[in-house]
């Protein structure tokens, strides 16, 4: 019996499509199988006729007619099986690395350029230098293809997972497909306490993007959670444990050195890393240097045989904004760099955690120095927190940080949710934070002017300028917030396409009287700027009339 044939989990999750959209697979046709590939969109169509197509993670749950036939006990369908299977190994490996380096596209790597809007051959190269990842374990054959590097869409990673006092395996399955409707590019399954094993595998069935962990966590829980009694065999099977599920990249806080911990005894909040706390607890018990250090290569041969991608963790991370750039979070960065090089020697991809709470004049240079040291491997970051005043808020704190470093060269953000610091996030915190994260993803792909990014924005900002309430609504990147905001004040079905919405009142509305000017400038004959002098004088003329009142009451 599977995880899965345990019928007293039933998970029921949200399906059906994202409020004016319609998922739409488009089809590209792979040349080295001849297979093809169905990529997937959110299309959302306009009352002018026209569509715009978005990326789209949210996978098979979208589907128009998904809804509510989703069979979370059968798993999703196991798209890329054929793909692993038909392919031969280059030198031995079978990782993406390895592929790219020798020259040949995957089918990955092809459906991934059709999501991007990218040339195939450019996603190869980024991966052959290991500017890009993509997270796809063989063992995850669910998984829809996606990429991180700098070179590519920003992308977003939501955590989820049960702690010991709260939440069982159905939540956590909701919590994922939640997540990945509103955006979420890959999650991360940090379940600790009971059940670890079946969550995962819950959660890996049913997930079309990428699933990272921490096998440290499951580890500890295997020696009642005293760091002192781990050992690197009990770790190592964890790692295969998970690695046969199907997870596709792990955080292994490996730069945790025994001389490195010192070095955090001055800060104001020490070391906030779970990981890295517990690795520096095994270091001073055994006054010896961290397994994970002394046995890395043998964690590549692992990862290389499962194509597992390394997210080399930041166990050293600053905690606070007194603590940002510190030497222990730099010298645990140069390990990082080390340990880059030894991974892609093995042709093993690798990311690199980065921080955590950083003011903003101190963001530029975590990412010169992350691409320096680590041969520009992707950098994934957790915000980072602006500013440690706001517990409540710390999804905005750090989404004002993480559209910065994104716009740096970031590749991946850590969602951080508004329970950050004071509990575990529920499903409305899990939305929260990934809307806000998209946010500042999505601003910074336009800031790095990523050729398909402004398009939304502008199509957006034609359907505000013309009054086309329902596009609007539809375009946003969460249509039923946006609706149910403008709904509060003007719920009647004329607002809809009203001049004016609950803000600024029929008669100040800006972008209706710039289309007043407008007409009145074809009407009249008029250059805009005439036109523009003359209805400035008529207006002010009408001003005059009504006595001069800013304020005119309703009836008016
Ligand atoms: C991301 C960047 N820096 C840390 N993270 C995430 O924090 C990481 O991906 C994982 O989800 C979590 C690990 O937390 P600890 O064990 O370092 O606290
Ligand atoms: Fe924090």
């Amino acid at each position: 019996m599977t995880a899965l044939d345990d019928r007293s989990v039933q998970p029921t999750v949200t399906s059906g499509p994202i409020m004016g959209s319609q998922k739409v697979y488009r089809e590209v046709t792979d040349p080295d199988s001849a297979r093809t590939l169905r990529v997937p969109h959110r299309r959302v169509g306009l009352d002018n006729g026209s569509h715009i197509d978005l990326y789209d993670t949210s996978g098979p749950y979208t589907d128009t007619d998904a809804a509510p036939g989703i069979d979370v006990h059968a798993g999703l369908e196991r798209m890329r099986e054929e793909w692993v299977r038909d392919r031969e190994p280059v030198d031995g490996a079978v990782t993406q690395a390895a592929y790219a380096k020798a020259g040949v596209i995957t089918p990955e790597m092809r459906y991934i350029a059709a999501r991007e809007g990218m040339d195939p051959e450019f996603v190869r190269s980024e991966v052959a230098i290991g500017r890009a990842v993509i997270p796809a374990n063989r063992c995850h054959p669910e998984s829809e293809p996606m990429i991180i590097g700098k070179g590519f869409l920003v992308k977003v990673n939501a955590n989820i997972g049960n702690s010991a006092v709260t939440s069982s395996v159905a939540e956590e399955v909701e919590k994922m497909v939640w997540a990945t409707r509103w955006g979420a590019d890959t999650i991360m399954d940090l379940s600790t306490g009971k059940r670890i094993h079946e969550t995962r595998e819950w959660i890996i069935r049913n997930s079309p993007v990428p699933v990272g962990t921490v096998p440290i966590y499951q580890a500890l829980e295997k020696v009642d959670g005293d760091p002192a009694s781990l050992t690197w065999e009990i770790y190592r099977d964890t790692v295969i444990e998970q690695a046969e599920q199907g997870v596709d990249y792990m955080t292994v806080h490996a730069g945790v050195l025994l001389r490195y911990v010192p070095l955090t005894a001055r800060r104001v909040t020490g070391i906030v890393s779970r990981g890295g706390s517990i690795m520096a607890a095994w270091c001073l018990a055994h006054h010896e240097e961290s397994f994970l250090y002394t046995r890395f290569e043998e964690l590549c041969e692992i990862f290389r045989r499962y194509d597992i991608t390394f997210s080399l963790g930041d166990g050293l991370r600053p905690g606070s904004i007194a603590d940002a750039n510190d030497e222990a979070q730099f010298a645990e960065l140069r390990t990082l760099g080390e340990l880059t090089h030894i991974a892609r020697a093995h042709d093993v991809q690798v990311m690199i955690e980065g921080p955590g709470h950083v003011p903003l004049h101190k963001i530029a240079e975590n990412v010169r120095l992350e691409e320096e040291l680590c041969g520009e491997a992707p950098f994934y970051t957790l915000g980072p927190l602006a500013t440690d005043i706001a517990p409540g808020y710390d999804h905005i704190t750090s989404a004002i940080g993480a559209a910065q470093i994104a716009w740096h060269g970031t590749a991946m953000l850590c969602y951080v949710t508004p329970k950050e610091h004071l509990g575990l996030p529920d499903r409305d915190d899990v939305k929260t934070g990934v809307i806000t994260y998209k946010l500042a993803a999505h601003s910074a792909d336009l800031a790095k002017g990523h050729p398909r990014a402004q398009e939304w924005d502008d199509t957006l900002s034609t359907a505000r300028f013309e009054f086309r309430w329902q596009d609007q609504f539809h375009l946003a990147l969460d249509p039923e917030t946006a609706q149910s905001f403008h709904d509060q004040t003007l719920p009647a079905e004329p607002a809809k396409t009203a001049h004016f919405c609950s803000m600024c009142g029929p008669k100040f509305c800006s972008m209706k009287i710039t289309q007043d000017v407008r007409r009145y400038a074809e009407e009249n004959g008029l250059s805009t700027v005439a036109a523009i002098d003359k209805g400035m004088r008529d207006k002010s003329e009408e001003f005059a009339d009504r006595g001069k009142r800013v304020y005119l009451p309703m009836a008016d």
